[in-house]
């Protein structure tokens, strides 16, 4: 039979159907990842009753096109209206089938995609699937039967973790759990064999839901319950989901009635569906696919293969570089300049590497088989073949320059140079080399090869080639990439220094180190500014300004004071606060008040006494002011791109959205009110709204609504000379 697309006119997606030797295939088509859309759940809706009526077929099979089976829910219908069939509706059409029905799980099989294949009698994996219950990760629960079919077939516990983690598992880690009931080779072929031959040989074909053993067992112990509420008090903090996805499981083993767990679960998804973190979820979803892309950098430019990489520099942040390549699959070379430092760094990567199979997260083959990827010497000529280098050593633009220039020299003209900095120009680097078009920054955060955030600096002359190749790159090194304008601090960095400023004011103002910190972490940032600043260590700025023959600002005074008296952070257990011999964890430090009042006396502050509701609005409402300048000048391309970089890089709490959708939701007219109020109260000039707030706040708009970057007013778009006041 000739294949058929069913799908509704208008409608996004669309399901194949054929029949082969008397198997309906139903294929959902819906690139690149087959999503449930409107026509997708039309076309499988419909496909099912044609299947059912047609008397020559005798088994379905479910798969997807292409490298997904089914990637989920369409993320971009929540919040809408909702056409057509609700996948309940079709999920009823597939486990109520009267002819046994197998999902040939092709390639990823996410959220709603997982729970379709659940829905059939049968799941058959390819070897390089994935699968997974992602939902809690866009602020959901699975609101398909998820949390209702999966713990009938893994058990509560398996699928607690699963479904609070979110995390994806291999069909090999799928088959061991039971989600799957085979692996296969050849997926489709086998899976149509496989489901004549169960049409032919069985009466019944088993339906999840009528699996009960499993959830029985876990009645009268609340043990599984109590380890999920700590798991998620523990990895999702502060967010609604989590304690949605307990209920709903709690509801799946108590209720005898599958539809009665059904019905809660649809109630718990609806109150995550209208929940304001929900929202903040998935803008910072497509966010993080937004920010990938460069306005005037075309989606077809060529990009280049980067098939291996070098890295210059085995300290702390050369080592995590490397591990990125590594676990990537990317052949890379260390190179340093001195035989100890190269020894000691190969050594902390292969500690890392055995740390993680020691916590189970890769086994001793895995480990040996991404370490052998890593290759160090002392010399550039065995870097010459490289296809990209990072430069990661220290930040002094001399050297850096110096070593651009003879990577220059030693390696293939075709090659793209990347400096690894967080705050030297670009530009100036590029120019030490005769290939300004292929050197761009790559500002890793510390641990390189943890913290997902990379921001990619686009230097004068980065062509776009160039900036196309790093920004693919850094997908594949699984990084959320951000593309910032050349210009001081970059747009994290530039943000920060107003949060910090602002944290260090409210100190010489009358509140304590606790206190603030609690305050932001009660917002939900992951760790408070004097806890932060403690663990990178506060004899950074202080030396640096010494060395410089530089006055600490009014906003360092205590800082530098502090490291005068020899406290310079948990690196000597004694900082803003105090720390016992081997632990992190922060203690008061009283005789540091004495400090505090002296230096606010000195510079004719009165202290006084601060509300958490000041803190946090100064702090926070910094970074938005900053963040609408650098938006302002185009050094950044859009308002979420710095909610991206606030979340993956600083511990921004993702259920707020990030800074920028953080003001959306205030207002930005209430925002503006906001700033003023502190102006007059702090008599600080920085908190002038910035003109584009004003402007936003006036016409009622929100910072989504900014104009697009070749748009603005100051017509700053890339590559001006002049953007961001550019004064290294
Ligand atoms: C759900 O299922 C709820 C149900 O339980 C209950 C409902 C009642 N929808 O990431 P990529 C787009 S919630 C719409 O660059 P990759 C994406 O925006 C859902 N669009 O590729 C991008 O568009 P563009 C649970 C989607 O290979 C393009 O596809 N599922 C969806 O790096 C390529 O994506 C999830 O949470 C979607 N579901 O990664 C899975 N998925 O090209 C979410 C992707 O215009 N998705 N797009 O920028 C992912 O995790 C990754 O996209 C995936 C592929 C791993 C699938």
């Amino acid at each position: 039979m000739h294949l058929q697309i069913i799908l509704g006119s208008q409608m996004k997606g669309a399901v194949l159907y054929e029949v082969i030797n008397n198997v309906a295939v139903l294929t959902v088509d819906n690139p690149p990842v087959n999503p449930l859309s409107d026509g997708v759940r039309q076309g499988a809706f419909d496909g099912m009753v044609r299947a059912e009526e047609d008397p020559n077929v005798k088994a379905i099979v479910i798969t997807g096109k292409g490298r997904a089976f089914i990637a989920g829910a369409d993320i971009s219908e929540f919040g809408g209206t909702g056409e057509g069939h609700s996948l309940n509706e079709v999920f009823r059409k597939i486990e109520f089938s009267s002819k046994p029905v197998v999902a040939a799980i092709n390639g990823l099989a996410l959220g709603g995609g997982l729970e379709t294949a659940l829905c059939c009698n049968y799941r058959i994996a390819s070897k390089e699937a994935f699968m997974g219950l992602p939902e809690v990760n866009l602020g959901l629960l699975p609101g398909a039967g998820g949390t209702q079919r999966l713990p009938r077939l893994i058990g509560p516990s398996e699928a607690l973790k699963m479904i609070i983690s979110g995390a994806h598992i291999s069909a090999n880690k799928a088959y061991s759990l039971g989600v799957v009931d085979l692996i296969s080779d050849n997926i489709l072929e086998d899976s149509i064999k496989f489901a004549l031959d169960k049409a032919q040989s069985a009466d019944h074909h088993p339906k999840v839901r009528d699996l009960n053993e499993k959830v029985i067992e876990a009645r009268g112990s609340d043990n599984v319950l109590i380890e999920a509420k700590a798991l998620a008090a523990k990895t999702r903090k502060g967010q609604f989901a989590p304690g949605q996805i307990i209920k709903c499981i709690e509801a799946a083993i108590d209720c005898d009635d599958f539809d009665e767990g059904l019905k809660k679960e649809g109630e718990y998804f609806l109150e995550c569906l209208l929940h304001p973190q929900r929202e903040a979820m998935i803008h910072i979803f497509f966010g993080e696919r937004a920010a990938s892309k460069i306005v005037d950098v075309p989606k077809e430019t060529q990009l280049k293969k980067i098939s291996s990489a070098a890295v210059i520099g085995s300290g702390t942040m050369g080592g995590g570089i490397a591990m990125c390549f590594a676990n990537a699959g990317i052949p890379v070379h260390i190179i340093d300049q001195d035989a100890n430092n190269l020894k000691r760094g190969i050594g902390v990567i292969e500690a890392n590497y055995s740390y993680m199979v020691k916590r189970g997260r890769i086994n001793e083959d895995q480990k040996n088989s991404v370490f052998g990827l890593i290759t160090s010497s002392l010399n550039y000529e065995d870097i010459k073949n490289v296809d990209i280098v990072v430069e990661a050593v220290y930040e002094n633009l001399e050297l850096k320059t110096s070593i651009f220039k003879s990577l220059d020299e030693h390696v293939n003209s075709d090659a793209i140079l990347a400096s690894n900095t967080s705050g030297l120009d670009i530009d100036s680097i590029a120019q030490a080399t005769n290939r300004p078009e292929k050197v761009v920054g790559t500002h890793f955060f510390s641990p390189a090869n943890i913290m997902r955030l990379l921001e990619v600096v686009r230097g004068d002359a980065s062509s776009h080639e160039t900036l196309a190749t790093v920004m693919s790159l850094g997908k594949k090194l699984k990084k959320a990439s951000v593309v910032s304008l050349n210009a001081p601090g970059f747009i994290g960095n530039r943000m920060l220094s107003g949060y910090t400023t602002q944290a260090n004011m409210l100190l010489l103002e009358g509140a304590l180190p606790h206190q603030v910190d609690q305050a932001l972490e009660s917002f939900g940032m992951s760790m408070g500014p004097f806890r932060m600043l403690d663990l990178v260590g506060l004899d950074l700025g202080w030396r640096a300004r010494k060395l410089g023959g530089k006055d600490a600002p009014l906003a360092s005074k205590i800082n530098d004071e502090l490291c005068e008296q020899g406290r310079f952070g948990q690196k000597n257990s004694k900082g803003f606060y105090n720390y016992s011999e081997g632990s992190r964890a922060p203690n008061p430090a009283p005789e540091n008040e004495d400090v505090y009042r002296r230096i606010s006396a000195n510079n004719g502050i009165e202290r006084r006494d601060i509300s958490d509701e000041e803190i946090v609005d100064r702090c926070i409402l910094s970074l938005v002011n900053e963040g609408a300048q650098i938006l302002s000048e185009g050094v950044a391309q859009r308002a979420v791109d710095m909610d991206v970089v606030y979340i993956n890089g600083y511990g921004f709490p993702i259920w707020r959205g990030g800074p920028m959708h953080h003001a959306n939701t205030l207002g930005i007219k209430e925002v503006v009110e906001r700033l003023n109020k502190y102006k007059v109260l702090t008599k600080d000039a920085s908190f002038t709204p910035s003109k584009m707030l004003l402007e936003l706040a006036a016409n009622g708009k929100k910072l989504e609504n900014a104009p697009e970057i070749n748009d603005r007013e100051e017509k700053l778009a890339f590559n001006s000379p002049s953007v961001g006041n550019k004064n290294f």
